[in-house]
């Protein structure tokens, strides 16, 4: 039965960026997710005849939140929903769904690299039919329905049982419940050469994957274990859970330490993965060894003509602002079109729609390709063990050689978490007002030579963005300030660091960033303003 049911706006559905992303008893308050989807909705305007793809990565508050999604699209007219088994898909897997079978859009229930639970956080990524996640002047008519709504429409029901595979329906609204891994292995399968994988594992190749009990552990077992041969247990935790099993699952230095526990250590697998919540990031380990996102980007692209799907060429590379510039230096050697974006993944859609680019990568360890329009971890690791099967050598050999032909490009990121939202904001608009008088001016031995805001403008829709602040040096070292724009409370300030040697190739990252990381501190008063005299997180 279609009920109407009387709401009051909220004041805070704004997307970042990705998605919106909330703590998960602000999502769960009376009518705050069901305020949000109808507003998608009735931005959309006329449901009849769309067709959408729904999953989710399974933490706490998916199972409820894809039922009353599901009664709201056929309360709203919706002609059809396409639904992962037990209501999981990863975010990759969506957007190749949402593409393959040409609907008009996906949801996917995640806060990504977020905790998970109902101390954690959920969220909504909201993908049109692009295959990738909404452009700003979508996500602001959004966030104005939400400020106006006063009813929404569901139907009541009883629940829809997802746990089995097939065809239901909900009023006049189709429900196709599908496999949701078999889709992306296909396309996986299309790719690389999976015969050539199957021989690496077959010569007694050993890796480890930390699937941190999100979504991606099915996708993996299938993918490594059951179809490349790889040894059973190569996947840990791979059961997906609400609470993720306590884990946080942020594949980076600070919470992968189950995973760099056993890779730091002479007997370790030879090659070691992770990917986060919803499996859009990825990092990738040697034996003892770690890959750096941006690196790992530079990398793959020199590598691109080993790749079944890319050895014919490639468009051209992106990365985001705050990414290092190896990649550039490769494209440059390959002569390859390079474009530099806005952090977030929805601004590498337009260039790969208008195939100006194939491959894209953010330093917050997203790496992907045109085969779909998000980030695609495990996609990143067939990668890196398509470039192991065909040189025969280590995670270790393939990064070193990399320095040794383009120079090494010392990065990190320091983020300082825990603001008071006003603090971080004015930090950064007295930042911004101070940076034109930085030109010229020297601190240690770095002179600056550009200090300026970053200002994207789209070559497709003609946008324009501003996000972030940069400040050059002459030596090429750069700082990038920027506030995260998908935290669930307070502000974190983002610092990334970069610092480029031809020939020191064998230095400790920390020790190489010291001088930067101070005269970032100096150039943004960090301690003065936040108290803080260290970052929480480096990475
Ligand atoms: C962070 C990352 C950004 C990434 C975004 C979504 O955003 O920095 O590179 O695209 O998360 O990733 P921010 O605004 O907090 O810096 V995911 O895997 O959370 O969808
Ligand atoms: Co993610």
């Amino acid at each position: 039965m279609l009920k109407i049911v009387q709401t009051k706006p909220y004041s805070d559905q704004k997307m970042g960026t990705g998605g919106l992303r909330k703590k998960t008893k602000v999502m769960m308050q009376p009518h705050y997710f069901e305020n949000f989807i109808q507003s998608i909705f009735n931005t959309i305007g006329n449901l009849a005849g769309k067709v959408f793809v729904v999953g989710g990565d399974g933490r706490y508050y998916n199972d409820k939140a894809i039922q009353q999604f599901i009664k709201m699209a056929a309360a709203n007219g919706v002609s059809k929903l396409i639904i992962g088994q037990n209501g999981f898909l990863s975010t990759p897997a969506s957007s190749n769904i949402l593409l393959k079978y040409k609907t008009d859009g996906g949801f996917v229930f995640s806060a990504s690299h977020n905790p998970g639970g109902i101390d954690g956080d959920f969220g909504v990524k909201y993908a049109n039919e692009t295959g990738g996640q909404i452009p700003t002047s979508i996500s602001d008519k959004i966030y104005e329905s939400t400020k106006q709504i006063t009813e929404y429409k569901i139907y009541e029901s009883a629940d829809i049982d997802l746990s089995k595979i097939g065809n239901f329906k909900l009023g006049d609204m189709q429900i196709e419940v599908i496999d949701s891994v078999s889709d992306y292995v296909e396309m996986m399968q299309n790719i690389f050469d999976f015969d050539a994988l199957k021989q690496l594992f077959q010569k007694g190749f050993s890796m480890k994957f930390d699937a941190f009990n999100a979504v991606t552990g099915p996708y993996a077992i299938r993918i490594f274990e059951d179809i490349l041969g790889a040894k059973k247990g190569t996947v840990i935790n791979s059961q997906p859970l609400p609470d993720f099993g306590g884990k946080h699952p942020d594949p980076n230095l600070t919470y992968a330490t189950e995973l760099l526990n056993i890779m730091n250590n002479p007997n370790s697998p030879d090659f070691g993965a992770a990917n986060d919540g919803d499996g859009d990031r990825n990092m990738i380990l040697g034996r003892n060894f770690f890959v750096s996102p941006s690196d790992s980007l530079a990398i793959l692209t020199d590598y691109y003509s080993i790749i079944p799907a890319y050895k014919n060429g490639i468009y051209g590379v992106a990365k985001s602002c705050p990414t290092s510039t190896a990649v550039q230096r490769v494209a440059k050697e390959h002569n390859l079109p390079y474009y530099e974006v806005p952090t977030g993944w929805k601004y590498f859609v337009n260039l790969m729609d208008s195939k100006r680019i194939t491959l894209c990568g953010e330093e917050s360890f997203g790496t992907g390709s045109n085969h779909i329009r998000e980030k695609d971890g495990i996609w990143a690791i067939l990668y890196w063990l398509s470039i192991i099967a065909k040189t025969g050598k280590s995670v270790e050999e393939i990064t070193r050689e990399h320095w040794k032909k383009y120079g090494r490009s010392y990065y990190l990121r320091f983020d300082f978490e825990g603001l008071d939202t006003s603090v971080a904001d004015k930090l950064m608009q007295d930042l911004e007002a101070r940076l034109p008088k930085l030109e010229g001016k020297i601190f240690d031995n770095f002179e600056v030579s550009e200090a300026h805001p970053f200002i994207y403008n789209d070559p497709v829709d003609k946008s324009s963005t501003k996000n972030g602040l940069i400040v050059k040096f002459k030596d090429g070292s750069r700082i990038v300030y920027r506030l995260s724009g998908t935290g669930s409370s307070g502000a974190t300030l983002r610092v990334y660091l970069e610092k480029f040697s031809k020939t020191e190739l064998d230095k400790n990252p920390r020790q190489m960033l010291d001088n930067l990381l101070a005269i970032a501190m100096e150039i943004a008063e960090i301690t003065e303003r936040t108290d803080k005299k260290e970052a929480d997180i480096v990475t």
